[in-house]
């Protein structure tokens, strides 16, 4: 077979990158950045390039297996079905459809026939009691955006390319490449605002590697930014910088907004947030000052107690300053496929409640905080039968003891894997797709979050043998077999289930804003998908524009500054502004991401392993030293959860009384079977975690700023 150049999207994170891929005799050769790439130009970082040895890594599993007394047994693809069927249905029969639990986790959304099949295939099952890994990190954005625009999906994204002036809170893009932002190559994109005279400010408890390359950095206490947000909101209306825009003309209840800020002055949130008032006036000076000011958040001030509020108060200053919807503000996309259109009926939350802990479903799912409660607790609709799907909450949900010793106690578990994993590891059956580069590729849900409006689509670089089996095609068998509704619906979701994914995407395109069916007359050169297989390095649909008030899905069509569920979280802020007993555990733990590593699935590839990638506690010198704490001494951290052992990094990089670990690690686990991930294990951070530990609106899990204390490893000794 001869040698070719194909060219494939990368589907780890946001960014989207183009690869060219260097193939022969199906194996990968090289992995390079794709030049002629019109969203990312070459652009690629270390994932993208291990994404070969993802494909050859010797633990990935290519057959189901099924866990017998002598260990794993390989199985073919018709028995395992049909140990699935049968078990799933024996549960239903003996407790109810609510009886099997659901889990999905993030690559659920990067895997193109995975995103298509999910909805459709966990429908099927007809049970409440489903889980995703949204609830550990963007429900407070889906519930921001239903009430404030009437449609969980209709996320804003800063217009990076046009903008003058960012303020990024809690967010690390140049080690993440952005989250509800997907562009590649952050760095340059900040180097250009910096070099067309514009400034990237970042406030953040640690300088991150985005704050070294920003024009200003400000340390801030966790979880206190809501106060922040609301001081500068107070300033903006002391200073009467609040112009009249499209977006406030549309918009109900600003004098509401403005009396709500009035006790929150810079000066009385200073000393609590750790930004002085001089430094608070400055940065709203500059929001005034530039003519394209955004403010951005995303983890560091989602995944925490205020999630909901503070990404609330990020929304609206937007919307004071007068940036929303508009050219190098905060933006909407008009995507090829409207993945806002096609999900409407998704867009639905508060409906019900989860058995144990009352916490109401958004999007269709209960927070996976209380996925172990679901399973531990004794009762009518207890999970009793669980498919967990590219998700590995044994590390990426908290308190993962809890979760650990839930799975144990399943009566059956399906794992959708590649890897026998610290979650698979309980299963009792896995099913492995094929995945990475043996996969199609089109984003629609990036797409929709994406900083320009394009289109792309890449085949599948490598093809797979007989014996292989993609996760639309596992998920669509086990749609047919464990459907629950009637017969007219059994056959639309039988003949759906088996229609490839790529004829779907068609579909969607042709139908889509741009496409040949999407407009009254058939449109010339309207989207199809074989159009996008003319341009491998994508199409540009048009720059992004303004969409409101068209877009706008709340029922009276206006934008709603004041929704009452977030007003009455107020009180809770209120009790921020006076000092808290902290004791037990003094230090606030926060996380933190990096480039070589991707939640907790990438520690397998020895090419990404060492380099500055490593899973340490970093900790403030005066921290350290009142605690007799050396550089690389082995520490216990612990809270009233759990302890773990971790090395000590002293560093001035992150502000006094608070550490930071990385999540996703802790590869230890007898039935694990990753070789390289063991060997260089880390410390599972999600032991520490209070699984109600939550953000009251949404039920978003608040890892960061989660109390802990730190001891020295002897005197646990002695
Ligand atoms: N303490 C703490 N915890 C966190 C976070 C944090 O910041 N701090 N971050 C949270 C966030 S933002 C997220 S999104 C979650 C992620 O949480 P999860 O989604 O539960 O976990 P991942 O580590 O992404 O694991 C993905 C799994 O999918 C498998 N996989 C990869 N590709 C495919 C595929 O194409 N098909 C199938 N079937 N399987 C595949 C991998 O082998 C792996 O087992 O973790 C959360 N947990
Ligand atoms: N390389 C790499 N890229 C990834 C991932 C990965 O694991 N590795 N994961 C992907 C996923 S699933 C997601 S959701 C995105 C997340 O992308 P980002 O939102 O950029 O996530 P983080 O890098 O965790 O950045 C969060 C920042 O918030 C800070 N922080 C913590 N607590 C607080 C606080 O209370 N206040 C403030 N202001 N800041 C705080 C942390 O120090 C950290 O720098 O990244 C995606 N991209
Ligand atoms: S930044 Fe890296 S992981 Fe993300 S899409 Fe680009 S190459 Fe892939
Ligand atoms: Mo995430």
């Amino acid at each position: 077979m001869s040698q070719t150049i194909k060219y494939r999207t990368c589907h780890l994170c946001e960014a989207m990158c183009g690869l060219a891929i260097e193939v022969k005799d199906n194996e990968v050769i090289s992995i390079k950045g794709h030049q002629e790439d019109i969203y990312s130009k070459g652009h690629i970082c270390p994932k993208g390039v291990a994404l070969k040895d993802l494909h050859n890594d010797p633990n990935r599993l290519k057959q189901p297996i099924k866990k017998t007394v002598s260990g794993w047994q390989p199985i073919s693809w018709e028995e395992a079905f049909d140990i699935a069927e049968q078990e799933f249905k024996k549960i239903r029969k003996k407790y109810g459809n609510n009886a099997i639990g659901t889990y999905t986790g993030n690559p659920t959304v990067h895997n193109t026939g995975t995103a298509i099949t999910l909805y459709d295939t966990i429908n099927a099952l007809n049970t409440q009691n489903r889980f995703a890994s949204h609830s550990l990190d963007s429900v407070p954005v889906f519930l921001v955006n239903q009430m404030m625009f009437g449609h969980a999906m209709m996320a804003p994204v800063p217009d990076i390319d046009h903008l003058d002036y960012m303020l990024i809170i809690g967010a690390n893009p140049v080690a993440s490449n952005g989250s509800f932002m997907s562009t590649p190559n952050i760095k340059e994109k900040i180097k250009t605002i910096q070099e067309k005279g514009g400034k990237v400010v970042v406030i953040d408890p640690r300088k991150t590697e985005t704050a070294n390359k920003a024009s200003e950095h400000y340390f801030i206490h966790p979880e206190k930014d809501v106060l922040l947000l609301l001081a500068i909101i107070n300033e903006l209306v002391l200073q009467n910088a609040i112009p009249s825009s499209k977006a406030l003309l549309l918009s109900d209840h600003l004098e509401e907004l403005k009396a709500m800020v009035l006790p929150y002055t810079k000066e009385i949130v200073a000393p609590i947030t750790g930004i002085s008032a001089e430094q608070i006036t400055h940065i709203v000076n500059d929001l005034i000052k530039y003519p394209h000011s955004v403010v951005y958040g995303r983890l560091g001030v989602n995944t925490q107690t205020y999630g909901t509020l503070c990404q609330w108060l990020i929304t609206s200053i937007n919307i004071l300053l007068g940036q929303l919807d508009e050219k190098g503000g905060l933006m909407f996309t008009l995507p090829a496929i409207d993945y806002v259109t096609l999900m409407a009926h998704e867009s639905k939350m508060f409906r019900y409640s989860s058995r144990v802990k009352s916490y109401k479903e958004i999007v269709g799912e209960f927070p996976t905080a209380t996925l172990a409660d679901e399973i531990l607790t004794k009762g009518k609709n207890q999970i009793r039968g669980f498919i967990s799907i590219a998700g590995n909450p044994a590390r990426s949900a908290p308190n993962s003891p809890l979760v650990e010793k839930a799975l144990e106690d399943l009566e059956f578990m399906l794992a959708i894997d590649m890897y026998v994993n610290e979650t698979t590891q309980y299963a009792d059956l896995i099913m492995p797709p094929a995945v990475g580069l043996e996969t199609i590729h089109y984003s629609f849900v990036l797409h929709m979050i994406a900083t320009r409006n394009t289109t792309k689509f890449s085949p599948a670089p490598l093809s797979i043998s007989k014996e292989q089996r993609y996760d639309w095609q596992i998920m669509g068998e086990l749609q047919r077999r464990l459907f629950t509704g009637n017969s007219l619906q059994r056959l639309k979701s039988n003949i759906m289930s088996r229609i490839h994914p790529r004829t779907k995407l068609d579909l969607a395109l042709k139908t889509g804003p741009y496409g040949v069916l999407g407009g009254r007359f058939l449109r010339k050169n309207g989207l199809s998908l074989k159009r996008l297989k003319q341009k491998p390095e994508g199409i540009e649909l048009s720059p992004l524009g303004p969409v409101l008030p068209k877009r706008l899905f709340t029922k009276n069509k206006r934008i709603e500054l004041m929704p009452q569920l977030f007003v009455q979280e107020m009180k809770k802020v209120k009790q921020l502004l006076t000092p808290q007993k902290t004791e037990l555990y003094p230090l606030k733990l926060i996380g933190r991401r990096h480039l070589r590593s991707n939640n907790s699935w990438m520690h397998n590839l020895p090419v990404l392993e060492g380099g500055s990638r490593t899973c340490t506690m970093m900790i403030h010198p005066d921290d350290a030293t009142i605690r007799g704490i050396e550089p690389q001494e082995m520490v216990e951290v612990y809270s009233e959860f759990g302890a773990i052992s971790i090395e000590a990094e002293i560093t001035t990089n992150i502000i006094q009384g608070t550490i930071s670990i990385p999540h996703g690690w802790g590869h230890y686990g007898v039935g694990v079977q990753m070789e390289t991930a063991k060997r260089n294990a880390g410390a599972n951070i999600n032991q520490l975690m209070d699984h109600d530990r939550l953000d009251a609106l949404s039920y978003n899990m608040a890892f960061n700023g989660h109390p802990v204390a730190i001891r020295k490893i002897e005197s646990v000794i002695n």
